[in-house]
């Protein structure tokens, strides 16, 4: 028997690959390698593989009368156009709870980079410069006041692991959430104004976009770090880049960027920043993870049975749990 159809969007992770090419014919981007043959299969397409980077937009959707859910490997799911696919009757999965340790975790490797200086050390040591002199110091972080903008699941696993390093934790979000024992500030802008490290931690999408701007950073202030581990688009990046140059802020660790894989250039020879590669949840254990939980989405949904990890606006909708 032929195998059901599902189209990936993007260059899958190979976990997840090799889990659809096992149960499915898996069409890699033919809607935009091949137009015309897309068009002759598009109605035999049952599912829709997706990252958290990729774009799911509403007119794909729309050409895929048989599509019974889109599986986003990943937490994040802001590339993907949730009103459209819900108005088709078409759910939406993600992968939640699985990464959030391995993102909280890198969001605090950002936090010890940028104030000790780690990853410029290295540079110093490598290119044999220890012998001129000692390293310049840091900034001590045990202490120091955190700011976490967006109080969700990683939200509140960076503050579980910043208390472990004593520092003074406060947070912003859409609304208080009164059980957490901490400060709340209503802006970024406020709880910038009060901390040593801001961590970026929301959803991307048009509700955030460039929430982190010139006026925030000035907030921050020239002894004040940035981190960012949420999505490129929710920090104003030319923003961010004078400021870094003008010494508005004191530095800067960024997982994520406005344009994926380019980083600005600008960056590349700052000596106050930490640029990786949007790793946050790239662990061999953790993409498994991911990875099992997306196909088993992904398995639920072209088979009518419950789906596990619904995102948060398809749990209504019928046949979803
Ligand atoms: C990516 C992410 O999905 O979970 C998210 O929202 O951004 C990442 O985990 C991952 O890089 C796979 O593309």
């Amino acid at each position: 028997m032929a195998k059901p159809d599902v189209l990936a969007v993007t260059k899958l992770h190979p976990l997840y690959r090799q889990a659809l090419d096992a149960l499915y014919t898996v069409h890699d981007r033919t809607h935009e390698t091949d137009s015309a043959g897309f068009d002759a299969m598009a109605q035999r397409i049952v599912g829709v593989a997706s990252t958290g980077e990729a774009s799911v937009p509403g007119g794909l959707l729309s050409r895929l009368p048989n599509a019974k859910v889109v599986s986003v490997f990943g937490v994040g799911y802001d590339g993907v156009d949730v009103p459209t696919a819900i108005a088709h009757g078409i759910p939406v999965t993600h992968t939640p709870e699985v990464l959030t340790d391995d993102v909280a975790d890198l969001a605090m490797g950002l936090v010890l980079s940028v104030g000790r200086g780690i990853a410029q050390a290295d540079q110093y040591v490598r290119a044999g410069r220890w012998p001129e002199g000692p390293f310049p110091l840091g900034r001590k972080v045990s202490g120091a006041r955190l700011g976490i903008v967006g109080f969700g699941r990683i939200g509140k696993a960076i503050a579980r692991r910043a208390s472990g390093f004593g520092m003074a934790i406060a947070y912003t979000a859409r609304s208080e959430k009164a059980d957490s024992g901490l400060r709340f500030f209503p802006s970024a802008a406020a709880l910038a104004a009060e901390v040593d490290f801001l961590v970026v931690i929301t959803p991307g999408g048009a509700a955030t976009r460039h929430l982190i701007n010139a006026e925030v950073l000035k907030a921050l202030g020239p002894r004040g770090f940035l981190i960012n581990v949420a999505r490129g688009s929710v920090v104003d990046e030319q923003a961010l880049i004078a400021a870094l140059h003008n010494g508005v802020i004191a530095g800067a660790g960024l997982d994520v960027y406005v344009n994926e894989p380019q980083v600005p250039e600008a960056l590349w020879s700052m000596p106050n920043v930490v640029l990786t590669p949007h790793m946050a949840s790239a662990t061999n254990e953790t993409r498994q993870a991911m990875a099992d939980l997306a196909f088993a989405n992904m398995q639920a949904g072209t088979s009518g049975q419950p789906l596990l990890t619904p995102v948060p606006e398809c749990v209504g909708m019928s046949g979803v749990r």
